[in-house]
């Protein structure tokens, strides 16, 4: 009798879950979940990705070159894949520098990039196509709008637009900035550590932080210590670990060293996750002279992938002491546009860490071709565009110059 009652209660608990998870469901535009019994994701691993690219940079040598920017503690050669048409030659093209897996432990980041380039090359040699069969010809453009109303939004986009785009830009991919980190799937590269000065005589801990390693403004946590973590930034068994000093690390090095021998227009760094962007400055809430071509090209990035672009410090005067996020002083955007005046996001995909979803893997990595190829064609206007957009913020105090 006891039995019983427990199973009826336990009945009553399960379906009265059941139809709050069914309600959810129903009511919600979120995308169906899969199957528990569905394999979950595969990603690439360092020495799948090396042998695929091989191959596709020897069979589409008019326009893909791979090349290594060099290579990292543990011997791994850091790929940059090139394309455009006369592929070998420095043409004044825009460029696109496009970086993914600055954090080993963030796979997407570099799976869309990996994504992307399969997909370059196979739209590259097809000709304008009937994608969805339905009779039409690239009546759904990439512009994360369901064109033709069916339902499905962007399933017919044009094989000519990729073409225009290698003829147009030089377009520089790196998948993986960090393999080491990706092969040891942890955030920071593999690179040992002796103290948090190298002055230590023995190990001590592994791996520095890629994206705190970047050179811009590097002293500035040292003066403000709270409001940037300097604690964290400084330990070097903390995730955070920004290393030795500045460009210190094989990975950053070749980065900067690429980026300083070319004319980059605007960069995009994959990191996942929380979909959601941010761009310059990282160190600081306060604008920088681009703040509305930022936003313009963030505002349309954001309608093909549906991803909320971070927007903060344009509310108070003191606000600007408060960084973002508390701030991540060393990033890869910082340096790229403080520098290097490259307009450069990070975009962190997907809604969690790892994701396993296969649905969820493939989509990001679908809307972000529309978000690639976007800011390829982007980058054609963009020189233009940073002379007439460009806007100096009202000078406060003396904190307005950081
Ligand atoms: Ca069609
Ligand atoms: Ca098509
Ligand atoms: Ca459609
Ligand atoms: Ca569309
Ligand atoms: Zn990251």
């Amino acid at each position: 009798m006891k039995r019983e009652c427990i199973a009826i209660i336990v009945l009553i608990i399960c379906s009265l879950f059941l139809s709050i998870s069914g309600v959810q469901a129903i009511t919600s535009n979120a995308p169906i979940p899969q199957p528990l019994d569905m394999e979950p994701y595969e990603y690439y691993t360092y020495d799948e990705m090396t042998t695929l690219l091989q191959d596709l940079a020897q069979n589409n040598s008019e326009f893909m070159h791979l090349e290594s920017l060099g290579t990292t503690f543990q011997g791994r050669d850091i790929w940059l894949v090139k394309f455009s048409d006369h592929v070998t030659d420095n043409e004044a093209e825009p460029e696109v520098l496009l970086m993914g897996a600055h954090h080993g432990d963030e796979k997407p980041s570099f799976e869309v990039l990996i994504y992307f380039i399969k997909y370059i090359i196979e739209k590259a040699k097809m000709p304008n196509t009937d994608d969805d069969g339905d009779g039409l010809i690239n009546e759904d453009m990439f512009d994360g709008i369901d064109n033709d109303g069916d339902g499905i939004v962007d399933e017919d986009p044009s094989e000519d637009r990729v073409r225009t785009i290698l003829n147009e830009t030089e377009i520089y991919v790196v998948p993986m900035v960090n393999p080491d980190g990706v092969e040891f799937e942890w955030r920071k590269n593999r690179a040992p550590n002796y103290g948090p000065d190298g002055t230590a005589s023995y190990i001590t801990s592994y791996g520095v932080d890629l994206n705190r390693n970047y050179g811009y403004r590097w002293f500035f946590p040292n003066i403000f210590p709270d409001q940037y973590n300097l604690e964290w930034l400084e330990d070097d068994h903390s995730w955070t670990y920004r290393g030795e000093k500045p460009f210190c690390e094989n990975e950053t090095q070749a980065i900067k060293t690429f980026v300083e021998a070319h004319d980059i227009q605007i960069s995009l760094s994959y990191h996942d996750y929380g979909e959601w962007m941010v761009f310059p400055w990282m160190h600081t809430s306060r604008w920088t002279p681009h703040e509305l071509l930022f936003r313009s090209i963030g505002y349309n990035i954001s309608q093909i992938n549906k991803y909320e672009l971070r927007i903060y410090g344009q509310y108070g005067e003191r606000e600007y002491l408060f960084p973002r996020f508390c701030g991540t002083p060393g990033s890869s955007e910082n340096w790229l546009y403080g520098e290097q005046g490259i307009i450069a996001y990070t975009i962190e995909l997907c809604k969690r860490r790892p994701e396993k979803n296969p649905t969820e893997v493939l989509n990001a990595c679908w809307k972000h071709v529309g978000v690639n190829l976007y800011v390829c064609q982007r980058s054609q206007t963009v020189e233009q565009e940073k002379l007439e957009m460009v806007r100096f913020p009202r000078l406060y105090s003396f904190f307005d110059f950081i």
